[in-house]
């Protein structure tokens, strides 16, 4: 029906009200649905509400996690606290071959977009290997940080080393919500808003250090991944 295609033409638009008695107004296009607000989510003797089909509609998030839809990509993703991604999909495979970033001497490891779109985040999914900012400790090494237990030093940046993610990078390790040095992956906070992409884009991942051309030459290993992005 005619409110529905115009909810689906605008980008804006997320559920829409059909009214029951035609006398009233008809169609009210929403920019909320009953996953953003589902406080204000009631019943109205006046309304028929009306939400796009979402796979949050199959509850995908565990452990009390908020389910966004993603109507783009008929996706959707689990957020723990706003920005804070513990699951999504779809995730889009980039790399063939596995990446892997050392921890000096610029060697970062680099991947390039599949396809042209936006881009909420990027999940990492280790491999194998491990990183250290000093090689005179022992034990030594993590998946993504200087040392066990310190912050994470693993960053994603364009091909001209601007950091994409973390979206906040100050030069320096930083803490990401859910996330350790040692985790089996790491999914970056969303970008607001999502980043522009074109299939073949080259993107790196660094290590902290080795970017900033910090204390290298005590550092050592390197960690190789699998990289995924989630297209809005
Ligand atoms: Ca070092
Ligand atoms: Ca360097």
């Amino acid at each position: 029906m005619a409110c529905a295609l115009e909810c689906r033409r605008r980008s804006s638009c997320f559920s829409f009200n059909f009214a029951v008695y035609q006398q009233s107004n008809g169609c009210e296009l929403l920019r909320e649905d009953k996953y953003t607000s589902s406080d204000r989510f009631e019943p109205s003797q006046f309304y028929h509400h009306y939400s796009m089909a979402s796979p949050c509609e199959y509850s995908p998030c565990k452990n009390g996690a908020t389910c966004r839809p993603l109507y783009g990509s008929d996706g959707f993703i689990c957020e723990r606290s706003p920005g804070s991604i513990e699951q999504g999909a779809p995730w889009i495979k980039l790399n063939k071959n596995e990446v892997c970033f050392g921890a000096k001497d610029d060697s970062y490891g680099n991947f390039t977009m599949t396809s042209t779109g936006n881009i909420l985040t990027l999940k990492l999914v280790y491999i194998s290997g491990f990183v250290t900012c000093n090689n005179k400790t022992w034990p030594y090494g993590s998946h993504w940080a200087c040392r066990k237990g310190s912050s994470i030093a693993t960053l994603v940046t364009n091909a001209v080393n601007r950091v994409i993610f973390p979206h906040d990078y100050q030069n320096m390790t930083y803490l990401l919500p859910g996330y350790h040095d040692n985790s089996s992956e790491l999914i970056f906070k969303l970008l607001s808003p999502p980043l522009r992409v074109a299939a073949g884009d080259e993107y790196r991942i660094w290590y902290n250090e080795d970017l900033v051309n910090g204390l290298e030459v005590d550092n050592d290993g390197h960690t190789c991944v699998d990289v995924y992005a989630l297209y809005i």
